[in-house]
């Protein structure tokens, strides 16, 4: 059988094969998306974002087994943004997360930044199509807490899950107004530690601030390391689900994503067609090279987009 097919049979070996070709950035597997148009939208997609350490992976191994007592399958995707410096840390989920290998029901793999240009949404996009088409209920999401990447999530999943330690009132305070809009819940973890109560009123006071109607994001205690709290979790993701589907959020939201993976999409090859303009036999190279004062880069922008547009560029 074809990669597809034996991805859509289930095969995790065609599935792992497939997104290493999402973060390869080989055209194979965004020709492989294209295949499987019509076996996505199924799977529930989680994003999981916070702090570094916070304990997204603690609690996403949590999930996995709440979720797994209900006989739904599941995957977990952790977005490194960053993997030179943090490694050891995803090699420490991958080895957290090894008493679930010999499930067939739950899929790990984590993904690296290898220094793509735009962020890791295409290739995070390309890997969570690919997991929904396997059959997937459930595909969990962990990137850490740092930059674009929890903005993006919100973009790439249904739910946005924003994990937090207990922490002094100044810390909840300067929690960027951004991520306060965009997570659907929120949640306190390490609440063995102390302090946890405090920070869970401090977080519900500034999100009554910023009140609007509809979903009322709740703020989940958590100690995920005692296991304690997953069930109140797993249902406040899973009312979130049912609230986006009653309210017909779901369809404008995942609009709304299908509009900026578009815009993604035409980035991503844009770039592409105006370096093999610039770079291979072109009238507007030509002109680039034999150019001897200042260059316009203005008006060549324009000139190489009229030749995309005119041909595809060369290639
Ligand atoms: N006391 C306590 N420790 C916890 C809890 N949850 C996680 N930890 C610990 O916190 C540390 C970080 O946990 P991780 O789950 O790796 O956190 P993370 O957010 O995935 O970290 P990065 O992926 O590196 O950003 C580990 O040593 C965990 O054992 C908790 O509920 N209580
Ligand atoms: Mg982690």
């Amino acid at each position: 059988m074809d990669l597809a097919g034996d991805l859509l049979a289930g095969d995790v070996r065609a599935l792992a094969r497939a997104i290493s070709l999402a973060e390869d950035r080989d055209p194979q597997a965004a020709a492989l998306v294209a295949r499987l148009q019509g076996h996505l939208g199924h799977a529930h997609l989680v994003g999981l974002t916070g702090p570094p350490g916070s304990g997204k992976s603690t609690l996403a191994d949590g999930l996995v087994r709440v979720v797994r007592a209900q006989d739904r399958t599941v995957a977990v995707l952790a977005v490194d943004p960053s993997s030179p410096f943090t490694g050891g840390a995803v090699l420490g989920d991958r080895v957290r997360m090894s008493r679930h290998t010999l499930d067939s029901g739950v899929f790990i793999r984590s993904m690296g930044a290898r220094g793509h240009l735009g962020g890791l949404a295409p290739a995070t996009r390309e890997a969570i199509h690919l997991l929904d088409a396997s059959g997937r209920d459930l595909v969990l999401v962990e990137t850490v807490g740092v930059g674009q990447s929890e903005m993006e999530i919100s973009t790439i999943c249904d739910t946005t899950v924003l994990v937090m330690m207990p922490e002094s009132g100044d810390a909840v305070q300067s929690i960027k107004a951004g991520i306060m809009e965009i997570a659907d819940v929120f949640v306190v973890n390490k609440s063995d530690l102390g302090g946890a109560e405090r920070t869970r009123r401090l977080v519900q006071d500034a999100l009554a601030l910023a009140r609007k109607p509809g979903w009322q994001p709740p703020v989940i205690l958590t100690s995920a390391a005692r296991e304690d709290g997953l069930d109140r979790l797993w249902e406040a993701i899973r009312k979130h689900r049912d609230h986006l589907a009653e309210s017909g959020e779901l369809r404008s939201r995942r609009l709304r994503r299908v509009k900026q993976e578009i815009v993604a999409l035409v980035a991503e090859r844009a770039r592409k067609e105006a370096e093999s303009v610039l770079e291979g036999d072109s009238a507007v190279a030509r002109k680039l090279a034999g150019q001897n004062g200042p260059v316009n880069p203005y008006a060549l922008a324009g000139e190489v987009l009229a030749q995309v547009a005119r041909d595809g560029g060369p290639g």
